[in-house]
């Protein structure tokens, strides 16, 4: 017969298991939605964890990016997922400081949080074919 120490530990070690599963379900669907809304390829792996955050398992640090939505996800505004992205990329930051505006970076289809991941074109080309797109309103979810 179990004691009651043995059968608490194996309810606290199932409560961990389910949260973190949840937990690790919910980003997998915020980077399933930000991939759609963003525009990209979903065959091209388009969007690591380090997209957003600093750990290439994805948690509770994020890069400058990932920093900018969760000011808006979970600051006095709480917005949702896709409302909090949209106003990261209206927000027109540089978020890792590379010299290309978030928004641009998601036109280039490079990393917005990673200053290794840089667009090959200009700033003004990708300005240009934004405004082609419709602006930063094509990315509202
Ligand atoms: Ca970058």
């Amino acid at each position: 017969m179990k004691s009651s120490a043995t059968r608490i530990l194996g309810f606290a070690v199932l409560g961990i298991l389910i949260i973190s599963q949840i937990s690790s379900s919910a980003t997998n669907a915020h980077r399933l939605h930000a991939i759609s809304q963003l525009k990209l390829d979903p065959k091209n792996n388009p969007m690591t964890c380090t997209y957003c955050h600093t750990n290439k398992y994805g948690g509770d640090t994020w890069n400058g990016f990932g920093t900018l939505i969760s000011s808006f996800y979970y600051g006095t505004a709480k917005y949702d997922f896709p409302t909090a992205l949209y106003q990261a990329l209206s927000a027109r930051k540089d978020s890792d400081q590379d010299g290309y505006m978030d928004i641009l970076e998601i036109v280039a289809k490079t990393a917005p949080g990673d200053k290794k991941s840089r667009p090959s074109k200009t700033a003004v080309a990708l300005s240009n074919e934004l405004t082609r797109l419709g602006g930063i309103a094509a990315f509202r979810k």
